[in-house]
């Protein structure tokens, strides 16, 4: 325990100020201490201290001109984690949060994640502090088109393969990919997350939401319970809380609430998908809207939320909770509401959205719990699938990848929960995910020698 405290004490230090980092590197060392005791050649190859130091960061400013006229500033990040196991692999994220730790958090959980999948990708993650609401197209387009003026010396096909996250998706992945093309010359896959015109895979676009429910669905299996008729509480109302929605109805279930950062829709029947996507997808407007085609929901808007958490959390009683919208938006008080109504599992869409004394209520309640880096991996693992059909020039359909997708979280789930009851703390899937991981990543860091 020593070792690991003062591993902590000397990255607070080290690299001040960052938060979000500490708390991802301090949940997955305290996971690490059995198979650090029981294996001494981690810490004389110093594997910890090289998995908490990214291998490169790079940090740029970003101009761009506003339809004003206007010049303006953002600050641009990729930070290339781990290439242990395959050129580095994670997304980008334009939010004006954003900032080097939230990025270095990600980073960090992409290189345990990337290795959960069992596929040749390492771990990175980038962004920038703009904040596309409100921007018009070509706003959008002159940002992309001037981040990528830097970046595109970074990244490439075997090198660095970015994709989407919050506030990135098929629009600005081509925008990026258009000016990449434009300056290097190359039509290469470089980028995952394309659209379906020119190199992206089908169901890629689905693959983090459905695979988060298809990992619940593997959880409950374990207890010889199903998805079907389960009231779900679902947060967010992106890419990954729609495609959650959409896998939870195929599988029989009941999502009845959704959220967006300006505040929670509850609906008693169900939420209507149709009007979320519309919405959400081609209006890009608030949920409140959503009032309008549904008399019969309810709008909790952000600023009644409970002091102590997010209202989402305290909706009547459901029996799976499924984060899909950011870091840190499930609070411990959140957590006790959640247990105390009867809910029996969670699967993390986001990154890192419970907080750490949230993980503590789940793991003491002993109800079923999927952390993010393995439950919503199949975003990534899916990127990977799209790299392969570009390296090899093929396509494949959207059953075929799907039914990959399938077996990956399956393998996914499996390899956590095994791991985690080799190390004597059966259902434990936090501590059996980040030890899973990290053997991979470790065991090919010592055979590539001291780089
Ligand atoms: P989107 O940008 O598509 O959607 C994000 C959603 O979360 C929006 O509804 C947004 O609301 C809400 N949100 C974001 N930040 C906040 C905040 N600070 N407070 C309240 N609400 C917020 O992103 P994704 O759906 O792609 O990403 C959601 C989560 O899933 C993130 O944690 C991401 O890292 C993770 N993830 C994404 C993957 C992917 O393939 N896209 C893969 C694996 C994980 P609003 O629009 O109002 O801001
Ligand atoms: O957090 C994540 O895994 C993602 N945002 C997806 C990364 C990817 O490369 O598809």
């Amino acid at each position: 325990m020593n070792y690991i405290h003062n591993t902590i004490t000397k990255l607070k230090e080290s690299s001040p100020a960052q938060v979000e980092f500490y708390q991802a590197v301090e949940e997955v060392l305290d996971s690490l201490q059995p198979i650090l005791d029981s294996n001494e050649q981690y810490q004389v190859h110093s594997i910890i201290e090289r998995m908490i130091e990214p291998e490169r960061q790079i940090m740029f400013r970003v101009t761009w001109v506003d339809d004003q006229g206007k010049v303006r500033v953002n600050k641009g990040y990729r930070v290339e984690f781990n290439s242990a196991l395959g050129p580095y692999k994670g997304g980008l994220r334009f939010h004006p949060s954003v900032n080097a730790s939230i990025i270095k958090f990600l980073g960090f959980e992409q290189v345990f994640k990337n290795a959960l999948t069992g596929l040749p990708i390492g771990g990175g993650k980038g962004g920038a502090n703009f904040d596309p609401k409100g921007k018009s197209d070509g706003e959008i387009m002159r940002f992309c088109q001037s981040f990528i003026n830097e970046l595109y010396r970074h990244i490439g096909p075997t090198r660095d393969v970015p994709a989407g996250d919050i506030g990135v998706g098929a629009r600005e992945i081509g925008y990026m990919f258009g000016q990449y093309k434009r300056l290097t010359g190359n039509f290469d896959g470089v980028f995952t997350g394309k659209s379906l015109l020119w190199g992206g895979s089908l169901a890629r676009k689905e693959a983090t939401g459905y695979g988060c429910v298809y990992f619940a669905q593997y959880m409950l299996e374990d207890r010889s319970d199903t998805l079907a008729g389960k009231r779900c509480l679902v947060s967010g109302a992106g890419n990954v809380a729609i495609y959650t929605i959409e896998k939870l109805y195929q599988l029989g279930a009941i999502p009845v609430s959704c959220s967006d950062s300006s505040g929670a829709i509850y609906h008693d029947s169900g939420i209507n998908l149709d009007t979320l996507k519309e919405l959400k997808e081609v209006r890009k407007v608030r949920l409140k809207e959503y009032l309008d085609v549904h008399s019969d929901a309810k709008f909790i808007p952000i600023e009644d939320y409970p002091a102590d958490g997010n209202a989402v959390w305290r909706l009547p009683t459901a029996q799976l909770a499924f984060p899909c919208a950011t870091q840190n938006e499930l609070s411990k008080a959140d957590a006790e509401v959640l247990v105390a109504n009867g809910c029996i599992g969670v699967s993390e869409g986001a990154n890192m959205p419970s907080t750490q004394e949230a993980v503590d209520v789940f793991l003491d309640a002993k109800i079923l719990y999927g952390p993010g880096k393995a439950a919503n991996a199949g975003g990534v693992a899916t990127s990977q699938l799209e790299m392969a059909q570009n390296a090899s020039m093929q396509r494949w359909s959207f059953e075929e990848v799907d039914e990959k997708l399938k077996v990956i979280m399956r393998n996914i789930y499996c390899s956590a929960s095994e791991t985690a009851a080799e190390f004597g703390q059966p259902n434990n899937l936090v501590l059996g995910a980040n030890i899973a991981g990290f053997r991979k990543v470790a065991d090919a860091m010592i055979e590539q020698g001291v780089v």
